[in-house]
């Protein structure tokens, strides 16, 4: 039987290098066709781009995980499993390393798809117990992340609000035997607050709504009716279902009863010490004077540090009183109301933030490789971040966020486009050349380490005086002012540009303008509690919370030395780093989500939002180097292995040069010889509907092998 090419299946055009004529119009009007016939995968050559269908479609069962097993990327319509596929197989066959990266914006189906990977991989995989163990501890890593890293937004009602990394080890059979998770950079600004129609991370409504009538005794949360965090109106039904699936992936993953305890009481007690309002009382040595007001009213205090295990005299006063220590001398002062308020808030954010962390540190220690030693593990990434992000106001989360983006656009552009010339030439094949935007000077404007961005915001930090995100933003305009990629106010050209703030500066992105406001730089990037309430954590008798291996090691009051922890900045740049370095080092593999449309339907496709998203995210760009050269390019000895049937020469086995045994095939096939091209060592072929070519020959060849072999079989008997 012929293999039936994806091209005979398709609704528009299954790989956008076959577009004729490319247009960005034509693009987005095949991407609209398929998408309106649920054909959501459409290739660029071998990355995939994915639009949300915003419905359940039935295409990613065990029935369609089994015929996408070992096929060939063109031999079926595209489906994220081929990714998976060629990735699992180019990993456990030639043992190279591989990253799947999922790019996109909120809402267009990048944490979906990671677990769609996830999916088809354990699906490959063996069954045994030991494996299977290993299987269900990674995949119920993602019900826990979901729960206090994910949150509904306006834009995504399951929206992570953390940037994550899987690295997921496999043994030489292919079978997974271990992981680990780097997560980046959580908006702990929820816990404490949240925009309108928006919620506060899951975990809290599921365990209002989930956590039985005990368990919300234990967690002193029985009785309360309203908590300024959260507005538990906001909370449904699936808040219920979904704490169980919580608590059973916990026990999965190797949580014992305890930890998951000490987990739920550090998030009761945060929710809990939203309530505690603070009022001004009369004022010392004219000095704001502040103290609890609900500290007589209801035991609400006396629960939290209960819950904390902290002495009620260390919190209250942490939470009121400032110490500052001077040459060995140590002054405290008091807090006004505000003051406290912001303290209670910043103390909620940290414990919730480094629980987080805690979280993820937990889960790597039971999935980590403990039986292998890590060089024999062959690996599997799989990152889901964060997409490019433009609000109305943009702020320090944005910049952090959008600088990521511009050092994932730059391994794009270093691996697919940069490198995909390079291959030509290295080959010595003929070409033309494309211009694309190499985006590196973005990156530098941002962290070049004397005169970035990034550097000037830590400087400004650690400056002592009077610093304000007025003094940084002078600062950028002074030391970034000239940079072509970055504007502001005191830049005489913009001076009558209203749409820019006296406040903000903007930069001109790969991906579009963004202006950001600086209101809280400094503060977010200092990203230090004050001494009184890391004091307070350290001292407490909670098992996550206290002590030097606790949650605020900081905090412990024997160092006389004040150890800052690093700036924001500094730990975002670092890991970014790293992560950069992780990738590069692996053969990359893409998915580029889109979302169809702002309403979360699943029949709107709104051109002018896709065309945006199509821009930024380069697939034109993409596009053009892909056709402009060949859609597909094999080793020789791997292209003799796949089609030596083809040829009486190199049949059953061929034992001259490889590049002469591709041209004994190529010949026998009669493909016009325009179609391909002989590179140094490996055959690249111009057009995908030539391999679907050789495809059909190779299985129509292997059909008369067959055939020959049964009848001198029956000749026998
Ligand atoms: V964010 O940057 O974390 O805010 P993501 O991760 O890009 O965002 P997500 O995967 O959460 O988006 O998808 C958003 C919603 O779209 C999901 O909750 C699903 O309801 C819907 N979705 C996404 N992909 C698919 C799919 N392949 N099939 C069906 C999907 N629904
Ligand atoms: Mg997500």
């Amino acid at each position: 039987m012929a293999v039936r090419s994806m091209l005979d299946e398709m609704v528009g055009v299954g790989d956008a290098v076959l577009l004729e004529p490319l247009s960005e119009d034509n693009f987005l009007d095949n991407l609209q066709k398929r998408f309106q016939h649920d054909e959501i995968y459409t290739y660029i050559g071998n990355v995939v781009v994915s639009t949300n269908p915003y419905k359940t479609l039935p295409i990613y069962d065990a029935e369609m995980i089994e015929k996408y097993r070992g096929r060939n990327l063109y031999e079926l319509p595209p489906h994220i499993y081929a990714v998976s596929d060629l990735a699992y197989r180019s990993m456990k066959n030639y043992g190279r390393d591989q990253c799947i990266m999922i790019t996109g914006e909120s809402g267009s189906g990048k944490t979906e798809a990671s677990k769609l990977v996830m999916k088809y991989v354990a699906a490959m995989s063996s069954r045994s117990t030991e494996v299977e163990t290993i299987k269900q501890q990674l995949l119920q890593s993602n019900p826990v992340l979901e729960a206090f890293g994910n949150a509904r937004t306006n834009r995504n009602d399951n929206s992570s609000r953390f940037g994550k990394y899987m690295d997921i080890e496999f043994d030489f059979k292919g079978d997974p035997v271990g992981g680990l998770i780097t997560n980046y950079l959580l908006e702990k600004s929820r816990v404490v607050r949240h925009g309108e129609g928006e919620r506060n991370f899951h975990i809290f409504y599921q365990i209002l709504c989930g956590a039985s009538p005990t368990m919300l005794k234990k967690l002193k949360l029985e009785n309360v009716e309203n908590f300024s965090y959260i507005k538990q109106l906001d909370a449904n039904p699936e808040d219920a279902k979904s704490f169980n699936e919580v608590l059973n992936a916990f026990d999965i993953i190797g949580f014992s009863r305890s930890e998951v305890d000490n987990v739920l009481m550090l998030v009761a007690a945060v929710l809990k010490l939203g309530n505690i309002r603070f009022k001004a009382i009369s004022a010392k040595n004219g000095m704001d004077n502040c103290t609890i007001t609900n500290m007589e009213e209801h035991p609400e205090v006396a629960d939290i540090c209960e819950m904390l295990s902290i002495k009620p005299h260390n919190l209250t006063s942490a939470l009121t009183e400032r110490t500052m220590t001077a040459r060995k001398e140590s002054v405290t002062c008091t807090l006004s109301a505000n003051e406290a308020s912001y303290n209670r808030d910043a103390l909620c954010k940290e414990i919730y933030d480094r629980l987080f962390t805690w979280l993820v540190n937990r889960i790597n220690s039971s999935i980590k490789v403990t039986t292998q030693t890590n060089k024999k593990c062959k690996v599997m990434g799989v990152l889901d971040i964060y997409g490019f992000e433009v609000f109305e106001q943009n702020g320090f989360e944005q910049f952090m966020i959008n600088y990521c983006n511009e050092k994932l656009q730059q391994i794009f552009v270093e691996l697919t486009l940069r490198e995909e010339q390079e291959e030509y030439v290295k080959e010595g094949i003929e070409w033309l050349h494309i211009d694309y935007f190499n985006n590196a000077i973005i990156c530098q404007l941002i962290e070049s380490p004397r005169s970035g961005i990034l550097s000037m915001l830590d400087e400004e930090c650690l400056r002592p005086g009077d610093v304000t995100d007025a003094t940084l933003l002078t600062k950028l305009e002074t030391v970034c002012g000239k940079h072509e990629h970055f504007e502001s106010r005191r830049d005489t050209r913009f001076l009558g540009d209203k749409t820019l703030p006296h406040n903000a500066f903007r930069i001109q992105h790969y991906a579009g303008k963004v202006t950001y406001v600086v209101e809280n730089f400094i503060d977010k990037n200092n990203n230090s509690l004050f001494r009184n309430l890391s004091t307070a954590a350290f001292l407490s008798l909670h098992p996550l919370l206290g002590g030097a291996k606790g949650l605020f090691p900081e905090g412990d009051p024997l160092t006389t030395m004040l150890k800052r922890p690093p700036t924001s900045a500094t730990q975002f740049k670092a890991s970014m780093t790293a992560l950069m370095k992780n990738l590069l080092m692996k053969n990359p593999n893409y998915i580029r989500c889109i979302k169809p449309n702002e309403v979360k339907r699943s029949s709107v496709f709104s051109s002018d939002l896709v065309r945006h998203q199509v821009r930024y995210l380069g697939l034109m760009e993409n596009v053009r180097v892909r056709r402009a050269g060949y859609a597909f390019r094999q080793k020789y000895e791997d292209c003799i292995t796949r089609y030596k049937m083809l040829s009486t020469k190199t049949w059953p086995s061929w034992h001259g040069p490889p590049k002469e045994g591709v041209k004994q095939i190529l010949l026998k096939t009669k493909i016009d010889p325009e179609q391909y091209e002989y590179g140094k060592s490996k055959i690249f072929i111009r057009n995908p509907r030539t391999l679907f070519k050789l495809e059909e020959y190779r299985n129509a060849a292997l059909h008369d092998i067959a055939t020959t072999i049964q009848k001198t079989w029956r000749g026998y008997h």
